[in-house]
């Protein structure tokens, strides 16, 4: 269970990962998969991205790799708010998960209809839990610019966000971007990703001299 995540109440802990293309939502969730299935939580995921071609698979190999976490999807191009439907009542069922991992499409936070899509998306999860999420997690490139405050405010628009993952710190010294938008949102980064590999995701817990680099500036304090 990653240090900073909400401590499970109860049963399927409920994470669902929001964010651009390409920012890193598939992987992280492989990441998790494997973090929680080394605690041997039962761990399920949603193939939510019914849109990108190889979406789909991609995270069903992640399952695999992660020793088998359970697995539901529907055919690309399908409803995602059918596969969210499915995946909660899935892991709700008896002898269900202990942890139900959503992936998402990657929208533009400027597509109008994607974005009330997501919240669909949300409302059905939501409903079927009976509750609010766990966890609504916004992923955000740490080489993205200015951009990352306006996809980070239209993205908590449209779902309640709970925190931040800040992916892709290994490939540069950037990401102070996203301290910016932990402020501007009121919301703290919880995870960060630092490769492309099942082990690389830590909890972020930064030294001050760890986010002065990453302002970068000095570490003078
Ligand atoms: N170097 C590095 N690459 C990453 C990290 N996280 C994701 N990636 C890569 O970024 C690309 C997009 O990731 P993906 O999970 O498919 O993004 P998604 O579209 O948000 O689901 C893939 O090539 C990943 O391997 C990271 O922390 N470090
Ligand atoms: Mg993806």
């Amino acid at each position: 269970m990653p240090a900073r995540l909400k401590p499970p109440a109860d049963k399927p802990y409920v994470i669902m990962l929001v964010g651009v293309n390409g920012s890193g939502k598939t992987t992280t969730i492989g990441k998790l998969a494997y973090r929680f299935s080394r605690e041997n939580a039962r761990v399920l995921l949603g193939a939510g991205d019914t849109f990108r071609a190889g979406a789909i698979e991609q995270l069903g190999v992640w399952a695999e790799r992660t020793g088998g976490a359970d697995f539901i999807a529907h055919k690309a191009g399908s409803d995602p708010a059918a596969v969210a439907y499915d995946a909660i009542n899935a892991a709700k069922a008896r002898g269900g998960s202990d942890v139900l991992i959503l992936d998402t499409a990657g929208r533009l936070q400027t597509k109008v209809n994607l974005m009330a899509e997501l919240g669909k998306v949300h409302r059905v999860v939501q409903r079927e839990l009976g509750r609010d999420l766990d966890e609504i997690l916004l992923v955000v490139d740490a080489t993205t610019g200015q951009n990352a405050l306006s996809q980070g405010k239209r993205f908590q628009e449209a779902v309640p966000l709970t925190g931040l993952v800040l992916t892709k710190l290994d490939g540069t010294a950037k990401g102070g971007i996203v301290l910016a938008l932990a402020d501007e949102l009121n919301l703290a980064v919880k995870l960060v990703g630092v490769g492309e590999q099942y082990e690389d995701l830590q909890d972020f817990d930064p030294p001050r001299a760890f986010v002065a680099a990453l302002f970068g500036g000095s570490n003078r304090q």
